[in-house]
């Protein structure tokens, strides 16, 4: 019998099912069902409510319970054998939380199959709707709990990051604060991922410690709940929150609800569920310290995998667990394709174009620099947009195409410097990693080769290499996570560009003209 395993991913805007075959090694089933487009009853609007205060974002819970049901169905029209499905896991976007009433916990443990989800599930909730990461509403309560914790640097030493509004523990203090009585109603506060586990598992699941580690109430270096920091947040709440548990370990086995309703194996395991961003990590097989995604999409994001745990400094990047027991960074820079695209829209290029200004300018550009600030920055922390220019003309086509690229590729490598790692192999994903020409300098200004690698749905594909990783452990072998991984997380064949050696010899020094540009702009404009 095949060995199958299931990758569920909680997403914004959907919900993705991945299964993969570990003994033919390939993925035999990928479906995603848009929220929006699947339960339009529900009023969301890219997965989420619209409410008045656009600092709001909240989705309904309800919401991923119906997609839950909706993807168990499809698995079975598609034909999956669901009897050889081993074992389960999943990952949910970063940072939203569920809050459960006290008749939650029965009714997780009593999904009666003659019902649906919804049916089962509607009255455990002790808030309607749940924060996500896109709310940013909690300015106050950060302030708050960063100051109660000793200031920013004992912060993220302590949980791994600053405090963030969208983290959940600035979330459950703004809940605590205007809605005392729910607050004290709610037994359970679970993150999506743990919520979603919760279903299958039939009874409350644990939070897995990666994901954990985005909620500023985990202990970052030992992984469980930081008792200063619940402190800070809301009373009693060690109460309301499940164990931490390491994300091989299994939770349980799936709830009868799945067997008879859906033809589950009975010994199946689930697996903790994880965020998104360590979930991505296993999915683009970056099982090794050192091992580096650089994601080019609307944002340019900076993954990271490293042995030891650091922090920054500036508090500006996350540092969460990763899968492998290792740690994992999460840097964001919110001038990428944004800034790239202004770049094309202010001199009416297209890509093609845009590659040509970087094909007939040198490495260092003769000078010419950019500080890449169109819109605010969050890495590093810019309030005030406005783009910098150094001995760059501002009709200056050429110029600005390969200034806004090594500024940003400049900028990544800065600001991931408090890591100390030397990164061995960079992966490119996003919209822009098809663009050659930018990848060269990526290789260039780190000194490292990087390859093309495609990831459509790769929190999914590495919930289910988490499951298959945890489920061979628990039957006692002990797989290197790279032979659970390599099958299924390749780079693109043939899609290696190294580095260039004087090029690379270049931005060596540019690296510090760069750091001083910034540090003296900021200086002023912050
Ligand atoms: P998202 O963050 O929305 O998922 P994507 O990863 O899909 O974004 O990336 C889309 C972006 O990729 C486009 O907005 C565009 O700016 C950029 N892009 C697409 N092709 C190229 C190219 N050849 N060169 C540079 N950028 C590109
Ligand atoms: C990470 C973050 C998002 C969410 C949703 O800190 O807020 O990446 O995980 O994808």
């Amino acid at each position: 019998m095949a060995r199958l395993f299931l990758g569920l991913d909680s997403s914004t805007q959907s919900l993705t099912g991945t299964v993969i075959d570990l003994d033919a090694q390939e993925v035999i089933f990928e479906e995603s069902i848009n929220f929006d487009q699947a339960f339009p009853d529900y009023g969301t609007q890219h997965g989420v409510l619209i409410s008045e205060d656009p600092q709001i974002v909240h989705t309904p819970p309800l919401i991923w319970v119906e997609a839950l049901e909706l993807i168990m169905q499809r698995l079975v029209d598609a034909g999956v054998d669901m009897g050889a499905i081993l074992a389960v896991s999943g990952s949910g976007q970063q940072h939203g939380s569920v809050y459960l009433n006290a008749k939650a916990e029965a009714a997780l443990s009593n999904l009666d199959p003659n019902l649906t989800l919804i049916e089962c599930l509607t009255g455990v909730f002790s808030r309607a709707t749940s924060p996500i990461w896109m709310d940013s509403s909690t300015h106050v309560e950060c302030d708050e709990i960063r100051s109660a914790l000793g200031g920013l640097q004992a912060t993220t030493e302590a949980t791994g990051s600053n405090t963030f509004e969208r983290f959940t523990g600035p979330q459950i203090r703004k809940f605590y604060k205007q809605e005392p009585d729910a607050y004290r109603e709610t037994k359970h506060i679970a993150l999506v991922s743990s919520f979603m586990a919760s279903i299958l598992v039939g009874g409350i699941a644990p939070i897995e410690q990666g994901d954990g580690a985005g909620m500023n109430l985990m202990d970052i270096r030992r992984r469980c709940w930081h008792a200063g920091a619940l402190d800070a947040t809301a009373p009693e709440l060690v109460d309301k929150l499940p164990s931490v548990q390491p994300s091989n370990s299994i939770c349980g086995q799936i709830a009868t609800y799945f067997i008879e309703k859906y033809g589950f194996n009975p010994g199946a395991k689930i697996v903790p569920f994880s965020g998104d961003n360590p979930c991505s990590v296993i999915g683009t097989g970056l099982v090794k310290p050192g091992m580096v995604a650089i994601s080019l999409g609307t944002s340019d994001t900076y993954f990271g995998t490293m042995a030891e745990c650091r922090t920054d400094p500036n508090g500006e990047g996350h540092v969460f667990g990763s899968p492998t027991g290792d740690y994992m960074t999460l840097i964001c820079f919110k001038n990428g394709s944004l800034a790239r695209e202004q770049v094309c829209r202010d001199f009416k290029l297209d890509w093609n174009a845009f590659s040509q200004g970087l094909q007939n300018t040198p490495p260092g550009n003769n000078g010419k620099m950019m500080l890449p600030w169109f819109e605010p920055e969050i890495v590093p922390r810019v309030l005030q947009p406005g783009v910098v220019r150094k001995n760059l003309e501002l009709d200056d086509a050429f110029g600005h195409c390969r200034a806004v690229v090594e500024a940003q590729m400049l900028s990544m490598r800065l600001h991931s410097q408090w890591m100390n790692i030397a990164s061995s192999e960079i992966y490119a994903t996003g919209g822009a990693s098809a663009n050659l020409d930018i990848l060269q300098i990526m290789a260039d200004v780190n000194n490292c080769p990087v390859s093309q690698f495609e990831s459509t749905n790769g929190a999914s594909l590495g919930a289910a290499l988490r499951a298959a990783q945890a489920w061979t452990m628990d039957e006692g072998a002990s797989p290197e996570w790279e032979q659970t991984v390599a099958p299924f997380t390749q780079p693109v064949p043939g899609s290696r560009i190294d580095p260039q050696p004087e090029a690379v010899a270049v931005y060596e020094e540019l690296l510090s003209e760069y750091a001083l540009l910034e540090q003296g702009v900021l200086g002023g404009i912050t």
